[in-house]
């Protein structure tokens, strides 16, 4: 078959499947954070999914990037042509998510893979999981070994998609077994250095958003940075785990470098619906958006454990879980929240003159552009410390 390229399909973005408004967000440039979010669509990473037939792919970009509840996703129809979404503008994933239909030909003439792959960051490749897997192997293997003579560069991603239907013991055995096979398929052809991620996926539950922000994260080069400030913030704010969240994907760009616990993770997906669910509702209508400089909500749980979701910048917010008595001291953790905001804001400033600098450093910012984790964390002795003395 011939393959048709859509163009990107601004119309649908955040309109009707949507929960959100289509401004959401607020107006004006916020210390050059979006400043390219008028890029050329070209020169933004691509973020590829590909994999057989009704494995989920439309499925997957619908209920991460357009809110699409779940049930709805029965009735998507199948994609005829690659799907170019463009979120830069309305989400801090400045990248396209190009959606493939399952039944591409790669030996299809029209089938530029020089133009596909060159430019990808990250290829995510989707297996049924309640399907027979075999012939998705072999597509797997297809498209990765051919990407990767491409573009080297890429991170190959593999969702074993819609565990949902799989008991706990099916699911890990399932992965063990497309792992095996997978790299085993790889090393017969002398591709063992070719690194494939493997993750458990549904969209029935957070996993796919899990996931997503661990592919999205590999992505940002800022990444070790924002690990760090939030480590310095967290330790001295007694804040058990913090997240800083893509409030309209819910993805996660950044956490503290403690374990990841899924019920943590769900508990703060959850807050931001409500407080995005809250303003929309209730919020002012002049207003126009549903989250703003001035969004902050705190909520108490009946097992000593607080929620505390504050902005960071127009299209991310820091959601912290702390114990009650930490909150004690919430003049500190505000304090110390304020430091942390003005250097994720000085982290993503020096990101856009780098950028429009054409890759190099501004000269008066070279030393302090470097790819250290620790060169844009604030002096440590910025924050305010936990146990009462000043740091
Ligand atoms: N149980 C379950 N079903 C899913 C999941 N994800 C997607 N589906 C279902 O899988 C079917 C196919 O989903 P699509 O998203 O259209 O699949 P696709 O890969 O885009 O298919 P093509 O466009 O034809 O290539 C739909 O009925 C979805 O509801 C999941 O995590 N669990
Ligand atoms: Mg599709």
């Amino acid at each position: 078959m011939s393959i048709q390229y859509g163009e990107p399909d601004m119309a649908g973005s955040y309109g009707v499947v949507d929960s959100f408004p289509k401004d959401f967000g607020y107006g004006g440039d916020e210390a050059g954070i979006d400043d390219d979010s008028s890029a050329s669509a070209d020169t933004q990473p691509r973020i590829l999914l590909m994999g057989l037939r009704r494995s989920g792919k439309s499925s997957i970009q619908k209920v991460v990037f357009h809110k699409m509840s779940p049930n709805e996703t029965l009735f998507l129809e199948s994609t005829n042509k690659i799907h170019k979404d463009d979120l830069s503008g309305s989400s801090f994933v400045n990248f396209q998510i190009w959606d493939f239909p399952g039944q591409v030909d790669f030996f299809d003439p029209t089938f530029d893979d020089e133009m596909i792959f060159t430019g990808t960051g990250a290829l995510i490749f989707v297996i049924d999981a309640q399907d027979d897997y075999v012939e998705a192997l072999g597509r797997l293997h297809g498209t990765v070994s051919r990407a990767y003579r491409v573009n080297p560069h890429i991170n190959f991603e593999v969702f074993i998609h819609k565990v949902d239907g799989l008991s706990d013991d099916h699911k890990i055995e399932t992965q063990r077994d497309v792992y095996q096979r997978a790299n085993d398929d790889l090393a017969d052809v002398g591709l063992e250095k070719l690194h494939l991620s493997f993750y458990l996926t549904s969209i029935y539950d957070h996993s796919i958003f899990e996931a997503f922000s661990k592919v999205v994260q590999k992505l940002l080069p800022q990444l070790p940075t924002l690990e760090n400030l939030l480590n310095i913030f967290i330790s001295h704010s007694g804040i058990e785990k913090a997240f800083l969240f893509d409030m309209v994907s819910k993805i996660y760009i950044a956490t503290d470098s403690s374990a990841v616990d899924m019920q943590s993770y769900e508990l703060c997906c959850d807050m931001i619906d409500v407080v995005i669910d809250i303003s929309c509702i209730y919020g002012p209508i002049e207003d126009g958006g549903a989250y703003d400089k001035e969004s902050l909500a705190i909520i108490k749980l009946n097992n000593t454990t607080v929620l505390y979701l504050k902005e960071v910048t127009r299209f991310l917010a820091v959601v912290c879980v702390l114990r009650e008595e930490s909150f004690e001291r919430k003049g500190l953790i505000d304090y110390n929240f304020h430091c942390f905001r003005k250097a994720v804001h000085e982290v993503f400033e020096v990101g856009c003159r780098t950028q429009r600098n054409g890759g190099r450093p501004d000269d008066s910012l070279t030393s302090s552009t470097s790819t250290s984790s620790s060169t844009h964390a604030p002096n440590h002795r910025n924050y305010a410390s936990h146990n009462g003395s000043m740091m």
